[in-house]
């Protein structure tokens, strides 16, 4: 484990293993890139974004807590501000099979507690090998309960977004935030145009397959029950602005969570841990 610092100061971790090199950003315990060893991407980033104070990186595996979406009263910025402070390593080890496990904790600075007042710990976990592995762990320190939603806001990287396919959501309820509706997903899916939904009650492997590409990145998950599909298409992600040219064609977010229907309540003492374990099998 290795630490490099961009031109303004954001620190970056570099793990370079016997199967695989991964860069995270401090900020946000944010996974920038995940690469095993003779293989593509398994990550998207955008040309367009890089790790600045206070703003989202566009790309990679963004944390999305304590609230997934909106702010329930529409206060403060929706995915919540785990994504945009400062975090600290407080372990990292080299495993047996040759993994390195780095441990993230969150440093909650006055806004943060400004914008979320309880007293907590949240870890993220990242293991580093011939797959990735992000846990998030929620303890809560205090007397009363909370309730988090959160998600693993995760952009893959595809050939082309017309000739992917993504299943493992068939049957599961949905709110689509394009239509602002809720239905029932109907098999696999494939995109066409603005793609934005948040279906629940899932666990799941949810899978990519990318014929061009010639392979199928799996997450399996485990503490989840929410998985959000998005693709923001050409028009949003001009507004957006941070997309880069024409990225919105090789990406897709497949993000694990728990959201809308499935937010947690955690009671005093309690910790609530959810993880996905990202890997990539020829197709
Ligand atoms: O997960 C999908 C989503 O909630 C979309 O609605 C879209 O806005 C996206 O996340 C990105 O959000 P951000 O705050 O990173 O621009």
């Amino acid at each position: 484990l290795t630490f490099t610092a961009t031109d303004d100061g954001q620190q970056i971790a570099e793990i370079n293993n016997a199967h695989a090199k991964a860069s995270i950003a401090l900020q946000g315990a944010h996974v920038m890139t995940f690469q095993p060893h003779g293989e593509a991407p398994v990550l998207w980033m955008s040309e367009n974004t890089h790790p600045a104070p206070g703003k989202a990186i566009r790309g990679g595996i963004p944390v999305c807590w304590p609230w997934f979406g909106d702010h329930p009263d529409k206060a403060f910025p929706q995915h919540g501000f785990a994504r945009v402070q400062l975090w600290r390593v407080i372990g990292s080890e080299a495993l047996a099979d040759g993994s390195t496990r780095v441990v993230f904790e969150l440093q909650k600075n006055e806004a943060a507690r400004a914008q979320w007042p309880y007293s907590c710990h949240l870890r993220c976990t990242v293991t580093v090998g011939k797959t990735l592995t992000v846990e998030l762990a929620t303890e809560n320190l205090g007397e009363e309960a909370f309730t988090i939603g959160e998600a693993l806001h995760t952009y893959l990287a595809v050939s082309d977004i017309e000739h992917i396919r993504v299943s493992g959501v068939e049957e599961a309820p949905y709110w689509d935030k394009v239509r602002d509706l809720r239905s029932v997903q109907n098999g696999a899916i494939t995109f066409s145009g603005e793609f934005d939904r948040l279906f629940m009650n899932t666990s799941n492997d949810c899978v990519i397959d990318d014929a061009q590409f010639k392979r199928r990145i799996r997450i399996k998950k485990s503490g989840s029950s929410s998985t959000i599909v998005w693709n923001p298409w050409a028009e949003k992600s001009e507004k957006m602005g941070d997309m880069g040219k024409d990225g919105y064609r090789t990406m897709v977010c497949v993000e694990s969570g728990n959201a809308m229907d499935n937010i947690v309540t955690l009671a005093p003492g309690e910790t609530h841990k959810m993880h996905a374990i990202y890997s990539v099998e020829p197709l």
